[in-house]
């Protein structure tokens, strides 16, 4: 059982059951690569004489969450920092408009270009055309599904699949909860909405006290979140749901809102866990109405560019490379607010 999946259900089982912190909780900063796999670096292009300025391409997803703007100021704060030349390109939400700045970086023969892709598939063609350029890619966030992996040097975000035997020991000794759980998706096709919805279905088949009632994709945004929590609320099943499960704080945070509409209270009548922990969601769970937030760590800016400067000095790049994070609840959050970066 995945790593992100064992920490989606101590997030669960813990507001379900109005448990207390559970011991396997932990709180880490997101800056250690974490990876033993072996140095690859496929598709870079020749060591050459140092250049004045690297230049970066980057085409992030847009600005739709706290965690986006958070991930958007870490890579220009950084760049600026390092004095790197990053040529920045929002996408709206849009793979077209992704795919167009991609292709828009091979003509301008960047150094590097990385992205955020806003879904898995689709990438292939802009991949080779950037491979044949010779310009190495660097992925950051989310991951993509193609059949050849040298199309890509490395991968830098959270992982949602590997294995922590130390986190899942802590929720694997209690006992499970009941919930009819409400569930927001995340933006359809996406890497986190895909690996979330999985990993928290495979969990919950494990305690039969918990059941999905509903579940339908918010997109990762706070109006949408409260919109649909709003229709879960209004249809026949809504004055059963006991829980909520959001992809992310921002839906969640939208959700809070319908829910108190609804003459209802946030965190108590309706358990409420999410995925980020960004600023606003501790700010929702000092106020009690959030129960629970597993971080997703968006500060990916130093690690980004580690990464483009090993690859443009020729040296060896890890092919994967791992941010480590924590889950944190009620019970802490007013202490853990005070030393939140983002
Ligand atoms: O959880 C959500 C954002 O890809 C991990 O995208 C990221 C997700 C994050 O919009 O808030």
């Amino acid at each position: 059982m995945s790593r992100m999946h064992r920490r989606l259900a101590l997030g669960l089982l813990t507001a379900a059951s109005a448990l207390t912190l559970l011991s396997g909780c932990s709180k880490q900063d997101g800056s250690t690569p974490n990876s033993s796999e072996k140095p690859k670096a496929d598709g870079a292009k020749e060591p050459s004489a140092p250049k004045s300025q690297v230049r970066v391409g980057f085409s992030q997803i847009g600005a739709e969450s706290d965690w986006r703007k958070a991930n958007t100021e870490s890579i220009q704060a950084e760049a600026k920092k390092r004095g790197i030349d990053l040529q920045f390109v929002d996408a709206q939400q849009k793979q077209e408009n992704q795919i167009k700045a991609l292709r828009s970086f091979i003509v301008q023969d960047v150094d590097v270009i990385a992205f955020s892709p806003v879904v898995e598939t689709g990438w292939e063609p802009v991949l080779k055309e950037i491979k044949d350029a010779g310009i190495p890619v660097v992925l950051t966030d989310r991951a993509v599904d193609v059949s050849d992996p040298d199309l890509f040097v490395t991968f830098i975000g959270a992982d949602f699949v590997e294995e922590d035997a130390g986190r899942g020991s802590g929720w694997r000794r209690r006992p499970g909860g009941n919930a009819k759980i409400a569930e927001l998706q995340g933006t359809p096709g996406s890497a986190p909405a895909i690996d979330r919805k999985k990993g928290f279905e495979e969990i919950i088949a494990g305690y039969p006290g918990l059941q999905i009632i509903k579940s339908q994709t918010g997109e990762f945004t706070r109006a949408k979140g409260r919109e649909v929590m709003e229709s879960f609320l209004k249809s026949p099943e809504g004055k059963d749901i006991t829980a909520l499960f959001s992809h992310n704080d921002d839906m969640a945070l939208g959700a809070i809102q319908a829910i108190e509409e609804a003459g209802l209270k946030p965190g108590v009548d309706i358990k409420i866990v999410s995925i980020d922990g960004v600023h606003a969601a501790f700010e929702a769970m000092v106020a009690g109405k959030l129960n629970c937030t597993v971080e997703c760590n968006p500060l990916l800016g130093p690690q980004l560019f580690d990464a483009v400067e090993a690859i443009v000095a020729g040296k060896p790049v890890e092919k994967r490379i791992v941010t480590k994070e924590g889950v944190f609840t009620q019970e802490t959050a007013a202490e853990d607010i005070k030393t939140r970066q983002y």
